[in-house]
């Protein structure tokens, strides 16, 4: 029989029992996990590895709750690489879209509704919740805002903007649950270099608020072997500091004694490379 599911807000399940504001966020996000019947893992299409987040997956097991990889910022890369890409690391089920150009809705809404019937656990509540997780800025809230058509949850450039969670419905009976995106903990608590590297490429810190600009982008020019010299058009032999110095003379980013601004200069760069302006 088919299940059909009620919207009504006093239907919807509690959220909030406890004093959530004083819950650490990954806590807020595994309550969010808690409630879901089924939870859409946003990742970026860009770097499938790193935007996964392993701690939470392992929670979502455990509660033993569907989870669908959400592939977006499709439009920043080439999709049949990305479909082999997902199939080969297995992220079943996935749906690529890019939440930004308008890519992927029907099929996202149709996986939604599927997975919906199948695992919502009490049927006495009539409304599927469907918890949206993932590392900051991969584009949990720009989904919502695409999905329902409307301007319903807040989205930045900033990593790390969502603070609290918030409802929206999609249809009757969907409920959609944006989280603020979240760290592995161990990621979280002992910051390491190699993790501010991985931040900045990925853009879990954006360029204006990645801390030590400078060895963000050494470590991207050292990854990426003449991109960022062909782009610039600057010969800088995988030099990030003939890079920077001759990319902030160009563009006249100087402080006092005629020196080059190294942070300026170096945030424009994690710019470029976060907007996918530079890219392989
Ligand atoms: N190119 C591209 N950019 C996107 C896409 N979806 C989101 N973005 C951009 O990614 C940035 C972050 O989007 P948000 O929706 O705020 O991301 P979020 O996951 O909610 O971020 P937090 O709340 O900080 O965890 C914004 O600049 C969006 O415009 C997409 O499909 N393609
Ligand atoms: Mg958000």
């Amino acid at each position: 029989m088919r299940v059909r599911y009620l919207f009504s807000s006093r239907k919807t399940r509690q959220i909030d029992p406890f004093n959530q504001h004083k819950i650490a966020v990954p806590k807020q996000v595994s309550e969010i996990i808690r409630i879901s019947d089924v939870v859409l893992e946003v990742l970026d299409a860009r770097f499938l590895d790193e935007t996964r987040n392993k701690e939470m997956e392992v929670i979502i097991k455990e509660l033993n709750k569907k989870v669908i990889y959400v592939l977006n910022k499709a439009d920043l890369v080439d999709i049949v690489k990305l479909k082999e890409e997902a199939e080969r690391k297995e992220l079943f089920p996935y749906v690529i879209i890019s939440a930004k150009k308008g890519i992927g809705k029907g099929t996202l809404i149709e996986r939604i509704k599927i997975e919906a019937k199948r695992n919502i656990k009490d049927k006495t509540f009539k409304i599927a919740h469907i918890g949206i997780i993932g590392y900051p800025n991969t584009g949990k809230s720009t989904l919502i805002n695409f999905l329902t058509g409307r301007k319903a949850a807040g989205t930045s450039r900033q990593a790390g903007f969502t603070k609290g969670k918030k409802q929206i419905r999609l249809s009757k009976g969907i409920l959609l649950l944006d989280t603020p995106g979240v760290l592995p903990e161990k990621e979280n608590s002992q910051v390491s270099t190699k993790d501010l590297k991985k931040y900045g490429r990925i853009s879990v810190e954006t360029y204006d608020k990645v801390r030590d600009p400078e060895l963000i982008v050494d470590s991207l020019v050292k990854a990426n072997p003449g991109l960022f010299e062909s782009y610039y058009k600057i010969d800088a032999r995988g030099d990030s500091e003939i890079l920077i110095e001759q990319l902030g003379r160009r563009n006249h980013f100087l402080i006092k004694g005629n020196l080059v601004d190294t942070q300026r200069t170096s945030r424009l760069i994690i710019k470029d490379w976060q907007e996918s302006k530079v890219k392989k």
